[in-house]
């Protein structure tokens, strides 16, 4: 049987570029760059047992989890990639204090926000892993006062996307319109089209969480999970537990079947784990843009405006009617 037609990403971009002349042209460079950077990390994380790159640096990043001398590398993959692109003024990452000015410094329009390496626990037992990035519009040109001024909420972000690298490795990216996905031939080298575009299902059968926490949860999050376990055989419950310790890994699954995943506060984490403005608010972008939902459990996760640069909060994501229902248990309406 013949391959399907193969369209690369870069052909992609190229006809995108044609459709939509009002965008800025560099904002197609900025995605060829992060496609860049995830064939690059791709190739270190798959060989990473053999060249000495597992295992810890021992040292901790600003959110005070361990660093894996995977998380440096793709720290360093990603600020090479983008320091001289002329492209971005600042590059914010879970892997660094402070941002990151870039060579084109104040010239730049846009500031990346980056998770070079999410779910890093996973990389010394060979379990998948991803890349969230996020790129938003500056809100002052030229020199601004300060990073944390230049950022808007999640509504500002001109273009967001993730990385996932499982038994393949995979590139989607949106700008509010769709998103497409692309799957990573090794042998070509090349990113080529494999989904035109990501639809979540309006309700999924399966959840993903730390349940190791359930106990530390609110009454409400935790009546949801009890819900899901009843047997229903109109809603499809219960529902079936998937988690990999990998956002990327979890919400990539959720997109294609359906689904919940969320990672509410706890004991540990008062304000939620996962971080806003480089895993909840790009993931809300590609999450909406598919069809389905993302919260906080009270409010739209792209309303929330950024405070500062490592901000934490609680996150629900995937499935519109799932997310939905998971509001009304936090809100204490049970169904
Ligand atoms: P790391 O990138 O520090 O490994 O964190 C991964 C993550 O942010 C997200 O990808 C996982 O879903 C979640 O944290 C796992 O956290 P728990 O280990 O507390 O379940």
């Amino acid at each position: 049987m013949a391959d399907r037609e193969l369209v690369t990403l870069a052909q992609y971009l190229l006809s995108e570029q044609a459709e939509h002349p009002e965008t800025e042209s560099e904002f197609w460079t900025l995605i060829a760059q992060m496609a860049y950077v995830a064939k690059v990390i791709a190739r270190e994380t798959r060989r990473a047992a053999l060249v000495g790159r597992l295992g810890q640096v021992g040292e901790r990043n600003p959110t005070g989890d361990t660093q894996k001398k995977l998380d440096v590398f793709a720290n360093e993959v990603a600020v090479g990639a983008f320091h001289r692109s002329g492209l971005v003024a600042a590059i914010v990452s879970e892997e660094m204090d402070e941002p990151k000015a870039t060579l084109s410094g104040s010239a730049g329009r846009y500031i990346l926000c980056i998770d070079p390496l999410d779910g890093s626990s996973n990389t010394d037992t060979n379990g998948s892993v991803g890349t969230i990035f996020g790129f938003f519009r500056r809100s002052c040109q030229g020199r601004c006062s300060s990073i944390e001024t230049e950022l808007r909420q999640g509504t500002s972000l001109v273009a967001s996307g993730y990385a996932l690298y499982g038994p393949s490795t995979v590139f989607v990216y949106t700008r509010g319109r769709t998103v497409p996905c692309f799957t990573l031939d090794h042998d070509l080298g090349e990113f080529l089209l494999s989904h035109d575009a990501l639809h979540c299902p309006p309700r999924g059968q399966a959840y993903s969480a730390n349940l190791g926490r359930v106990q530390e949860w609110d009454g409400g999050i935790q009546r949801f999970v009890a819900h899901l376990g009843e047997r229903d055989s109109d809603s499809g419950r219960p529902y079936s537990l998937r988690y990999s310790g990998a956002l990327v890994a979890d919400l990539h699954r959720t997109l294609i079947e359906g689904g919940i995943y969320f990672y509410p506060a706890d004991a540990s984490h008062r304000e939620g784990k996962l971080r806003l403005l480089y895993e909840g608010a790009p993931l809300a972008l590609v999450v909406e843009t598919a069809g389905g939902r993302a919260s906080t459990g009270h409010q739209p996760i792209a309303e929330i405006t950024p405070t500062s640069l490592h901000q934490r909060v609680p996150v629900a994501l995937g499935s519109r009617e799932d997310v939905q229902l998971y509001e009304r248990f936090a809100a204490g309406q049970d169904a």
